[in-house]
């Protein structure tokens, strides 16, 4: 799994600002108003801890900071635990916590303490990410999206996007887990090889940069895309005005949040 880099992290406030405006611009929804529709959830002064976590690579230098603003940036109550792991635990309890949020190398998780709820991040990634292009206004009538990257947060994608009724066309560079996707779902395969096809809609969740080749794009189309680093090249969005929603962190997490509220 990739683990986040500092560098990731870098300019993530500023991204989750402009990403928010890009989403209510493609959508008429803010961030937060479309978590709420999708999850059909509120927040009711929930006090968020952000615990640090040393196992296995380690604190990475911003994440609980990018946690903290993200949860203030929309209006939350929210605060770093002085001490990290179990030692943090205990803090953010004792503090009076509602809902944690801690990660590991293998997975980052948000659990409200008060209702049982326990939200994973590659689910709330695919599944926000995914919502976007759903709700994108100008594209309501093309049901068509194409699906790159098939694994922890692209599956949970495609589900969302099936749940929305929509064409789902999907691409892995692991052609059996293209197989294993074209046996659980009904979706099709795009393969741009033998059948090229271009869409409005475009998700992308791979680890890989420059997955999005040149004929499956139109003049104006979106990408939604949690995959770090960025599967589209800067050439391609000027050349075909794409308009990408791609952020490192911060709108997983509220999707994370609004999951468990
Ligand atoms: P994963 O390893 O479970 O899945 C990645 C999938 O991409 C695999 O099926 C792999 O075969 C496929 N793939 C790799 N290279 C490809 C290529 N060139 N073309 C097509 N498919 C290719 O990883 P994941 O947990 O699903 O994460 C995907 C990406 O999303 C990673 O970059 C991860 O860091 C990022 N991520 C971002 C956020 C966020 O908030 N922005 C949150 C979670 C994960
Ligand atoms: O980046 C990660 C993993 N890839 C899991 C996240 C899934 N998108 N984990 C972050 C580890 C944070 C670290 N332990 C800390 O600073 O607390």
């Amino acid at each position: 799994m990739a683990l986040l880099t500092p560098e990731d992290l870098a300019n993530m406030t500023n991204a989750l600002v402009e990403n928010d405006r890009l989403i209510t611009e493609l959508t008429d929804y803010s961030l937060d108003g479309l978590c709420r529709k999708i999850y059909g959830t509120v927040p009711r002064n929930e006090k968020i801890a952000i615990i640090p976590v040393t196992a296995g690579n380690g604190i990475i230098g911003s994440f609980s900071e990018s946690l903290l603003f993200t949860v203030q940036h929309f209006g939350m109550d929210g605060f770093i635990t002085e001490n990290t792991d179990v030692a943090g635990y205990y803090e953010a309890v004792t503090n009076g916590a509602d809902i944690i949020l801690m990660a590991d190398d293998l997975a980052y998780i948000a659990h409200n303490l008060r209702n049982g709820k326990i939200a994973h991040n590659q689910i709330c990634t695919g599944r926000i990410y995914a919502e976007i292009l759903c709700h994108a206004k100008d594209y309501a009538d093309d049901k068509d999206v194409l699906v790159i990257g098939l694994g922890k947060v692209g599956t949970p994608a495609l589900e969302t996007f099936l749940n929305e009724k929509q064409n789902v066309y999907v691409f892995d560079v692991d052609s059996k887990r293209v197989d294993e996707i074209l046996t659980d779902y009904p979706v099709f395969k795009y393969d741009p090889a033998k059948e090229p096809k271009s869409f409005f809609k475009i998700f992308e969740a791979t680890p890989c940069a420059d997955t999005i080749c040149e004929s499956a794009l139109k003049e104006n189309s979106i990408v939604s895309t949690p995959g770090i680093p960025l599967g589209i090249s800067d050439e391609l969005i000027e050349k075909y005005k794409v308009r990408v929603v791609s952020e490192p962190l911060g709108i997983g997490t509220l999707s994370m949040l609004y999951d468990v509220f």
